[in-house]
């Protein structure tokens, strides 16, 4: 049993002009492979985690053996990060922020363009490689940038959105150009995904607990 690669939950080319058909398959096919096959490399000597869901791992890095710390940290991160971006991305201009989600982007930031200024500006600033997140604590909602493939998970939060600022994900299509590429990502947002995610997120919530499994595990 052995972590795969997720197809794209929508043609390579549907994010275009955000995003180019070539963009997609080389962040796609090369970029997240290669974190699934180094994922399944460290796990080669642990056949009793090879079934876990990566978030789990995710969330205990501290409880997993020691030689398995740094790889899950970001081959595993590198997995469940990325499984979790493409269910959050939509063709342009395809996605309506639910008036539900509206009223709390507001109710923890004011309004929506502030919770949208801070959420760029987080990307923005990030130093190197890394993502801005919405993400929760159950109760309330706030925007943290992380550096490489961290996962909000290893820090007891639950992510909700994420923007992936690494180079990879931008250059064929933006160059250096990072903020102009914050700026087009709004238009490809799958709100109704981020909505659910944080239904799924609050306490006494029944389908999930928070995160899905990216990982398929058949
Ligand atoms: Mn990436």
């Amino acid at each position: 049993m052995t972590h795969q690669l997720p197809p794209l939950p929508f043609d390579y080319d549907a994010l275009a002009p955000v995003l180019s058909e070539h963009a997609m398959r080389l962040h796609h096919d090369r970029h997240h492979r290669a974190y699934v096959e180094k994922l399944n490399k460290a796990l080669d000597g642990h056949p009793e985690l090879q079934n876990v869901p990566v978030e789990q791992l995710l969330k205990d890095l501290d409880g997993l053996p020691a030689d398995l710390r740094t790889p899950i940290r970001n081959q595993g991160g590198g997995h469940a990060n990325h499984s979790l971006y493409w269910s959050l991305l939509a063709p342009p201009d395809s996605a309506e922020l639910p008036p539900s989600l509206a009223r709390e982007l507001e109710r923890a930031f004011g309004e929506v363009e502030a919770f949208k200024a801070k959420f760029a500006e987080t990307g923005e600033k990030l130093f190197g490689s890394g993502y801005a997140w919405l993400v929760t604590d159950g109760s309330r909602l706030d925007v943290i940038g992380l550096p490489n493939q961290d996962s909000p998970l290893s820090i007891g939060r639950t992510p909700l959105l994420t923007v992936d600022v690494w180079e990879h994900a931008y250059y064929p299509d933006y160059e250096n150009r990072r903020p102009e590429w914050l700026q087009a990502w709004w238009r490809i947002v799958n709100w109704e995904a981020v909505a659910e995610r944080l239904q799924d997120a609050r306490p006494g919530a029944t389908a999930h607990s928070g995160d899905r499994p990216a990982s398929n595990l058949a």
